[in-house]
């Protein structure tokens, strides 16, 4: 029997409708938020859409699925029995290894009993004489409770554009993001993988080896550098282990708050030969602290082209036809689009059973029957793979019909591009926390510590009220005003604002173009955060 049929969750028809917090979300964010609730002595439900714990990795289970912040980082710090008790099995761990860590940390705190899974939040209304949330789902029922924390996830709204004829298509399609639990096995069958972000980018290798014929549309070129990923010896394990509290600390000092070499010289202050040593080196090591070659990689647009051409010579070296390495080619900014991290994914385009179908400039036209139209020409395949990404950081939000003060809508006032006070709170919507929200560094930076800090602030943020015999937090308009100049202010200086990412919402036809995460960087939010409580919750409104 797996964990999940033995499963205890709670019920459907629970009796119980009224808590102190109501948690939205059971991935890594809302579990966390659960075990540090729950040890203030507060009454909290979860209500999780899925079927159970794990969020991104339970949805996105498709070929090729693992993280690309190294395994030993991307994990939970709270509690050093767990970390020191887990044993990750790669340099990179698979989706299903994260999975059963998910599953592990369920069932070591006994997370279960206070999770409501295949239950999607439709509503939540702030009921302003009694100071509470009311929250009603697609079972039918109303919940209610003083505070409600939004652990939704920043990748968790699949993006599912629309294509003409979609629904005529006779084979199977699936998306990234809602991966079927089943096996899939595409084994003599022609496929059509229709993006090439970083899930395709992992999906891709793998199901070329598969398929009769994998055709990849692709819209935009993104950047990838090589994972390199390899078995963990016991050896590299346990030295990380003897110093996990020195290693975790010194990770939150770092702009990502992830450990990797960050060298402070300026690309251009070196001589040629230096930059290519250093490109090499990173490339041969893999993995994202490609980007921590030079400091200025992110800020100066001609130290950028350097890296950018080392990449795409690296293409060149590795796709034999030029014409196809040169359609692989971006030729904008690494690094403003998230950088993707591959196993193959260029050599995989010198295989006989794959081509890339370069839709740059054009767009796919529709779908028909058998198969995808594009280019004037129809590609018949068995199966389409949707890796069209997410309408990322509001996407989940905002599919909430969220109202705070005077019924005021979540999706209004956010109609311009999102609102908030530091990520975590917003001006009209008191006691309603989100962890990982825009305008808070999250997306840039190694999530698993983000999280943690966001749940941290926000348990003791609790805890302070609660103690002060106060029942309402929220933040000023004016601290929410100067919190979003300062996010768009630091955003213009970084060359991650300056392309068509998800990270401006571009991703979304009709989505406000604002770069939604803070980039600021992970010390000074940290410190940021800290200040706020030092001052007595500098910002806040408490009563
Ligand atoms: P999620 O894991 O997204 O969980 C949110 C949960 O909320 C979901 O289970 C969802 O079903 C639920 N939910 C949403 N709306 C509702 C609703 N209305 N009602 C009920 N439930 C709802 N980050 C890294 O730092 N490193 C990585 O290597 C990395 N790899 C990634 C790989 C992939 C394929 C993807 C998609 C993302 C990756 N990320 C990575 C980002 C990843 O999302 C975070 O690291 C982290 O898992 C987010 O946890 P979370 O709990 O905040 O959100
Ligand atoms: O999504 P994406 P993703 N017609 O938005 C294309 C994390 N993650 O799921 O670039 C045709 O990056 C779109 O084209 P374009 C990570 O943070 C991490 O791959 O917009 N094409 C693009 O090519 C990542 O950044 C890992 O022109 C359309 C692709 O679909 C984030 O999740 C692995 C289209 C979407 O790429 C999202 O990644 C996976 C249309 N109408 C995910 N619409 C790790 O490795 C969209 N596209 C850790």
């Amino acid at each position: 029997m797996t964990q999940s049929q033995q499963r205890q969750d709670v019920p459907a028809t629970t009796g119980q409708a009224v808590f102190d917090a109501i948690v939205v979300g059971a991935g890594f964010a809302g579990m966390y938020m659960l075990h540090r609730l729950r040890g203030l002595g507060l009454s909290v439900r979860v209500l999780e859409a899925g079927s159970d714990v794990g969020g991104t990795w339970f949805w996105n289970r498709y070929p090729g699925a693992r993280c690309d912040i190294e395994s030993m980082q991307y994990s939970y710090q709270f509690s050093d029995e767990l970390q020191q008790e887990w044993n990750w099995s790669e340099k990179y761990a698979t989706q299903p290894e994260i999975l059963r860590y998910a599953n592990h940390v369920a069932d070591r705190f006994d997370l279960r009993r206070d999770i409501r899974f295949d239950t999607r939040v439709e509503t939540v209304r702030y009921d302003e004489s009694s100071r509470r949330w009311n929250v009603s789902t697609d079972r039918g029922d109303t919940l209610t409770a003083r505070f409600c924390i939004m652990a939704t996830g920043c990748l968790s709204a699949p993006n599912r554009p629309v294509f003409d004829g979609l629904d005529t298509f006779r084979g199977r399609i699936y998306h990234t993001g809602e991966w079927p639990h089943e096996d899939v096995d595409f084994t003599g069958l022609r496929v059509a993988v229709v993006g090439t972000g970083s899930s395709a980018i992992q999906a891709v290798p793998i199901i070329a080896k598969q398929a009769a014929h994998l055709y990849v549309f692709q819209r935009t070129p993104h950047f990838s550098v090589p994972a390199h990923n390899a078995p963990l010896t016991p050896e590299f394990r346990d030295g990380i282990k003897a110093r996990y509290g020195e290693f975790r600390r010194t990770a939150k000092e770092q702009f990502a708050g992830v450990h990797f070499n960050y060298n402070p010289k300026s690309a251009l202050e070196v001589s040629p030969e230096e930059r290519r040593r250093q490109y090499e080196a990173r490339w041969a090591y893999g993995g994202v602290s490609f980007m921590g070659a030079f400091s200025d990689l992110l800020f100066d647009r001609d130290a950028n082209a350097t890296a950018a051409g080392f990449v795409r010579d690296k293409i060149r070296e590795i796709v034999r036809d030029p014409v196809v390495a040169d359609a692989l080619s971006p030729h904008d900014i690494i690094g403003c689009k998230r950088l993707c991290v591959d196993t193959d994914y260029y050599a995989t385009f010198n295989r006989d059973n794959v081509t890339l179908v370069d839709i740059r400039g054009h767009r796919i036209e529709r779908m028909t029957p058998a198969g995808v139209h594009a280019l004037g020409r129809e590609y018949a395949v068995d199966a389409i793979v949707m890796a069209t990404g997410f309408d990322a950081m509001t996407g989940a939000l905002k599919r909430i019909d969220i109202r705070g003060r005077s019924g005021e809508s979540l999706r209004d006032k956010w109609q311009d591009g999102p609102r908030t006070y530091l990520g975590l709170a917003m001006a009209g919507f008191p006691n309603l926390f989100t962890i990982t929200g825009p305008g808070s560094p999250s997306v840039l930076t190694n999530m698993l510590p983000s999280i943690e800090q966001h749940v941290e602030w926000i348990a003791d943020c609790i805890a302070t009220l609660r103690r002060q015999g106060k029942t309402l937090i929220e933040p000023t308009p004016e601290a929410e005003d100067r919190w979003v100049e300062h996010v768009n202010q630091v955003a213009g200086t970084n060359l991650r604002s300056a392309c068509s990412s998800w990270y401006v919402g571009a991703n979304i036809p009709g989505k406000p173009r604002v770069f939604m995460p803070y980039i600021g960087g992970l010390p000074d939010y940290l410190r940021k955060c800290e200040e706020v409580v030092a001052t007595g919750y500098e910002g806040f409104s408490i009563g």
